[in-house]
């Protein structure tokens, strides 16, 4: 599969316009490229290198075509529907949505952490949420070196994780006018401590996928998570403040030379010179930035970290483009 038949699921979303761009700067390798939307969507024209591709109508007939790859972000319900017809006609899904990603049978891969992981899909791979992306970019590496125990998440995270939206609601919000369309208040001069539905044990959705997802990226059920995921008045990036605690005792010298040494890691910190990781500077960006980083002196082998990234690039389009990559390496 060196060109591979390539189709986008959602192409007219913000993730899905955001593959395209990460496909392009990459120079991702295709013969051809399907975009495909729901019914509303369709018949859009998008260019893309230079030709222009009509938006077609996802439905059961989509995959009767050649094709390789299937990138979609269209949400759980079209994933949940949609995939297993893809992956019963030979197309490798690659899911950017919370449909699969706990399934047993589904791999759920960061290419930096467990890329391994991905040499057991049948047919389907799914995508991590966002927020736990970016952590375990940061996380791997100082799990392999001192065995993390614990993990305290609390994230800062962006309104474009709610797509057009989310902006919109912000946008509005900054010139005095609150519209509450992807939120239940307003989400300008605020701070939600809300993303995705509350379940029975008190926890939203979303911190519930980042203490699961955890877990099996890691692939240990032992260490102990839990996460507070707040939205902030932020366009892009989702900034995290991550507390740990290790089995193993740790020099902060060796920390800093290990994240720094990470793949997909770009180190920001210098606090004499407010060097520190920033939403507005990873904006854009496929790396994971890193900063202020500091021993937790209240527990025993106890770290800080300050992680953020580009929800919409590492914390979806990009991700899911680089498992596309490793599926080229691998056969
Ligand atoms: O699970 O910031 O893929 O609202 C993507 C958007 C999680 C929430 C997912 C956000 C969702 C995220």
């Amino acid at each position: 599969m060196n060109k591979p038949n390539l189709a986008i699921v959602g192409a007219t979303g913000l993730v899905g316009s955001t593959f395209l761009k990460v496909l392009e700067e990459l120079d991702f390798p295709f013969d051809h490229l399907y975009l495909m939307s729901s019914a509303k969507s369709s018949g859009k024209i998008i260019t893309f290198k230079g030709k222009d591709y009509t938006v077609e109508e996802l439905t059961e007939h989509s995959f009767d075509k050649p094709i390789d790859i299937a990138l979609f972000s269209a949400g759980a319900g079209v994933s949940r529907q949609f995939a297993p017809i893809a992956a019963k006609k030979g197309v490798t899904v690659v899911d950017n949505s919370s449909a699969w990603r706990m399934d047993p049978q589904v791999p759920l891969v960061v290419p930096e952490v467990n890329p391994q992981d991905i040499s057991w899909h049948k047919g389907i791979i799914a995508n991590p949420n966002c927020s736990t992306i970016q952590a375990m970019v940061a996380l791997k590496p100082l799990h392999d070196r001192y065995r993390i125990r614990r993990i305290v998440y609390s994230t800062y995270q962006a309104v474009s994780g709610s797509g057009l939206k989310g902006i919109a609601d912000l946008e509005e919000g900054l010139k005095g006018k609150d519209i509450c369309r992807a939120y239940p208040h307003p989400i300008a001069g605020n701070c939600l401590p809300h993303i995705d539905v509350f379940l029975e044990n008190g926890y939203t959705k979303e911190e519930m996928k980042m203490v699961n997802e955890t877990k099996k990226i890691l692939g240990d059920d032992s260490i102990r998570v839990t996460a507070t995921t707040v939205r902030v008045p932020v366009f892009a990036s989702h900034s995290e403040s991550i507390n740990l605690e290790f089995e193993k005792p740790f020099e902060l010298e060796e920390v800093r030379r290990i994240l720094e040494n990470a793949p997909g890691i770009v180190m920001q910190d210098d606090p004499a010179h407010n060097v520190y990781p920033l939403a507005r500077d990873a904006a854009g960006k496929n790396e994971v930035f890193v900063g202020r980083i500091r021993r937790d002196f209240s527990a025993e082998n106890a770290l800080n970290l300050w992680v953020v990234a580009d929800n919409i690039r590492k914390g979806a389009a990009t991700n899911t483009v680089q498992i596309a990559q490793l599926l080229l390496k691998e056969s």
